[in-house]
């Protein structure tokens, strides 16, 4: 193909041999080493480029049509990824796994001693960064031009261990050893202002930063399956500018201080906020957000002007989709360029803001929709906050016209709280800055335009969508589960399911095939016995994701304490189950770091119980991420998706498990009640309060302790735990339930134990169990993030494929 300069590619082999002559060359003059000098992470980084280098030739032909068709492109600018390991995935799309393997083999490397040098990047908390991982591998598939834009922090979310049984949180270095995945461009350096002045030149404001960090960008690529597309993923590290070292005070000896603007520079980039739950409120969190958009849209305008002159177009050309609230300081930001720096007209520049941008939010959480003081932004961005009164000015106009004489009305859309203190609301300003606004899961936007943002969606209901989240079959099918993907694979008859998940469907017919069945339970079978957590014949019983309050890991708990009375008790007759917890709290969240220290505590007393022997097990392996994740799932026998029904925007891991054949116990919340829809309600332990019912109880002077008088299961439950049984912070976690209980996990306690009863009777005919699990996996198609990308283009981005 002939790129633009005239210059023919050569393209790569992918056989053995070719694979293996460029893993020789890239080991000698990549690396500088030979064969029989080089360490395991000379092989593994030599292999990195080797396949790299496979996917950099598609990127050239792929960014080449792109150019050539002027597209309109789709920009995802998220504060978090979380991209997973990324050997397999490479290896996987772009079809040499077999020649690698031979390659290394064949100069005496062991390929999974290799692999397993493989760090991810954990650039994010949980489910809003795996989405966006999820989103950008359904775009490069689905052939969209699309660019990822994120931060690219030193130390990504904290490495979880556990000391007697407490989380402690350790750095997480994952480039400590560099990252061969990794194209820096130094060369495309943005520049950065923060704090400073405004003032009045020429008849424009002017911005006067009083600090100015650079910011370097250094892009990943992200291959579609089944396609030669390779879109880029874009993240922007803080550097200091040269000036920043200053040699008079390095000379006098002073050596913190000769570096210390530096350190202040590049601090920017230097941590993940580990925090999912609530507004940071710190300053440096602020400035990373600023630094992500400015550097983005900046990057966006140069890319713009490369095919394009007319502002006129820039919407045709540019969707841009803030991942949650966290870069919307992109409204304000591209209203300063394009009148600040463009000069054009304010209501002009609005016009485009405003068919640029789209919303999504991912929280029902009133205190995780972020609100920044009045003062540190004036402080930190004057005149970002001078525009943001005259959007809010415009905006209130808008209200006060539509609704004369609602003052109150007035007061909560403002963009500025007033009382009890002033903050800037980042969720309103999102809603009046963009074309659309988009929740996650069908009862997600519902709760969304009648609760949190009901007053916007009064004001203008058409721009409110839904996009229900979903996640890519390639990797947490076809890469976690190889062992399914083959008995899915010979079940369909090929493997196109992996690109339309839909043919999923075609797997129900085969219910009835008994060797069918049985090959399901054998790779199920075999993914327990890989994990190696607990007997593979158990049910595996599996709670993964963040720790909080409102996803109930306590209730949880309280169901294996609960077992474990029964078991002490004598005549028990459940089911044998391991019960696998995964997650990570908030390092300043400390009561949900008081449930994960008490699980751990009662995994010890459970555990070493020799009552308990063979029939209840309780895991918690640490630092729970996408690599383990990825050999959780596949594992799983029954997904615990027991929020409080209204709290969870949609979920994730619910599709993820179910996609695995696992059955989900579940409240009524977020994309749960999509998921039973689909598999059917015969194929869902469904319990619990629904969201109406949880509302009105709450509302309704709740009473925790009437739940523990009148349940004798319960009340022995919580006692045991606030008298120490399973050690002293029990207490704590004992005295917030009975007190407080904001999330009602006793309220719902009674109707979740029996309905681990019917879970049991399921288990004990193992061949209805299995037909349900396949029925599961066969009607969850509709989770691929394939069709959620599909409604994004469709309902928002309005974007159309490229393919080179
Ligand atoms: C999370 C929600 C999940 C949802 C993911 C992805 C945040 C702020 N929100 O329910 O809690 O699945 O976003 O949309 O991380």
């Amino acid at each position: 193909m002939d790129l633009r300069n005239g210059v023919e590619i050569r393209s790569l082999g992918t056989t053995p041999g070719e694979f293996r002559r460029d893993l020789l060359s890239n080991l000698y003059y990549r690396r500088g080493t030979t064969v029989e000098s080089a360490s395991a992470q000379d092989a593994y980084e030599t292999l990195a480029l080797t396949v790299r280098d496979r996917l950099a030739e598609r990127r050239a032909r792929t960014a080449a049509a792109q150019y050539e068709s002027n597209p309109r492109w789709v920009y995802y600018l998220s504060a978090e990824y979380l991209l997973g390991p990324q050997l397999e995935q490479n290896l996987l799309y772009s079809g040499t796994g077999e020649a690698a393997r031979q390659a290394l083999e064949a100069c005496g490397f062991a390929p999974d001693e290799i692999a397993a040098l493989d760090v991810e990047p954990g650039l994010g908390n949980g489910g809003l960064g795996r989405l966006a991982a999820c989103l950008l591998d359904s775009l490069a598939t689905m052939d969209i031009p699309a660019v990822g834009y994120g931060i690219r922090y030193d130390l990504g979310i904290f490495r979880q261990e556990f000391q007697d049984g407490r989380q402690v949180e350790r750095p997480d270095d994952w480039a400590f050893q560099g990252d061969p995945w990794e194209f820096p461009a130094p060369d495309d350096v943005q520049t950065v202002g923060f704090y400073g002045h405004v003032e009045e030149r020429d008849g424009r404001r002017a911005w006067i930063p009083g600090e100015v960090v650079l910011g370097e960008p250094s892009h990943l690529l992200v291959p579609g399956y089944g396609t030669t597309t390779v879109n880029i993923v874009r993240l922007w590290r803080a550097r200091a500018h040269r000036a920043s070292f200053d040699l008079t005070r390095f000379s006098a000896g002073q050596y913190a201080e000769a570096v210390q603007d530096a350190v202040r520079a590049e601090n920017i980039s230097k941590v993940l906020y580990p925090d999912d739950s609530t507004a940071s409120g710190r300053e440096l969190r602020l400035k990373q957000q600023y630094f992500l958009v400015s550097c983005s849209l900046r990057d966006i305008v140069r890319r713009f002007h490369i095919r394009n002159a007319d502002w006129d177009t820039f919407p045709d050309k540019t969707a841009i989709q803030l991942n949650d609230t966290h870069p919307v300081l992109a409204i304000p930001e591209l209203m300063r360029l394009l009148v600040d720096e463009e000069g054009l007209d304010w209501q002009y520049a609005w016009s485009l803001v405003r068919r640029t941008f789209n919303y999504t939010c991912h929280t029902l959480l009133p205190e995780a929709l972020e609100t920044w003081p009045v003062d540190m932004l004036g402080h930190l961005l004057p005149r970002h906050l001078e525009i943001i009164y005259l959007i809010n000015a415009g905006l209130l106009d808008e209200v006060r016209s539509r609704f004369p004489d609602d003052l109150d009305r007035v007061r909560r859309m403002s963009l500025i709280q007033e009382e009890p203190a002033r903050l800037v609301r980042m969720a309103n300003l999102a809603v009046t800055g963009t074309a659309m606004t988009n929740g996650v899961a069908e009862l997600h936007t519902q709760l969304l335009s009648s609760t949190v943002l009901r007053d916007f969606h009064d004001l203008w209901p058409s721009r409110f969508a839904n996009v229900t989240n979903g996640v890519s079959p390639r990797r947490f099918v076809r890469l976690a589960n190889p062992g399914l993907s083959a008995l899915i694979s010979s079940g369909l008859g090929g493997d196109r399911w992996l690109t339309d998940l839909s043919l999923l469907e075609g797997l129900a017919a085969l219910t009835d095939d008994a060797s069918f069945r049985e090959q399901w339970r054998d790779v199920k079978r075999a993914a327990k016995a890989a994990l190696g957590l607990g007997d593979p014949d158990a049910l595996m019983d599996v709670m993964i994701k963040r720790f909080h309050e409102y996803k109930r890991q306590q209730l949880k708990l309280l169901h294996v304490i609960t077992l474990y009375h029964r078991i002490k008790a004598g005549g028990y007759d459940g089911v044998p189950r391991t019960v696998l917890f995964g997650g990570k709290a908030a390092p300043a969240y400390q009561a949900a770091k008081n449930i994960i220290h008490l699980i751990n505590a009662v995994a010890t007393v459970v555990n070493a119980d020799p009552a308990t022997a063979g029939l209840l097990r309780v895991v918690f392996p640490a630092n729970y991420n996408i690599t383990l994740a990825e050999h959780i799932i596949p594992a799983a026998d029954l997904s615990e998706q027991i929020s409080m029904a209204g709290k969870e925007a949609s979920g994730t891991g619910n599709m993820k498990l179910t996609l695995n054949g696992a059955l989900t116990i579940g409240t009524l919340d977020g994309a749960n009640i999509e998921i039973r829809d689909r598999v059917g309600a015969d194929n869902f332990f469904l319990f619990g309060l629904d969201a109406p019912a949880a509302l009105a109880l709450r509302s309704d002077a709740y009473q925790p302790r009437d739940h523990y008088h009148s349940d004798d299961e319960l009340r022995a439950a919580l006692d045991a735990v606030q008298a120490g049984a399973f050690g002293g912070v029990g207490h704590e976690v004992a005295a917030s339930l009975l007190d407080r209980d904001e999330y009602l996990t006793l309220a719902d306690y009674r109707s979740y134990v029996d309905c681990q009863t019917e879970v049991d009777a399921a288990w004990r005919d193992q061949e209805r169990w299995t037909t349900m699990s396949i029925l599961n996996t066969a009607r969850a198609g509709f989770f691929s993030a394939d069709r959620t990308v599909a409604d994004y283009l469709d309902r928002i981005w309005h974007a159309a494929p490229v393919r080179p």
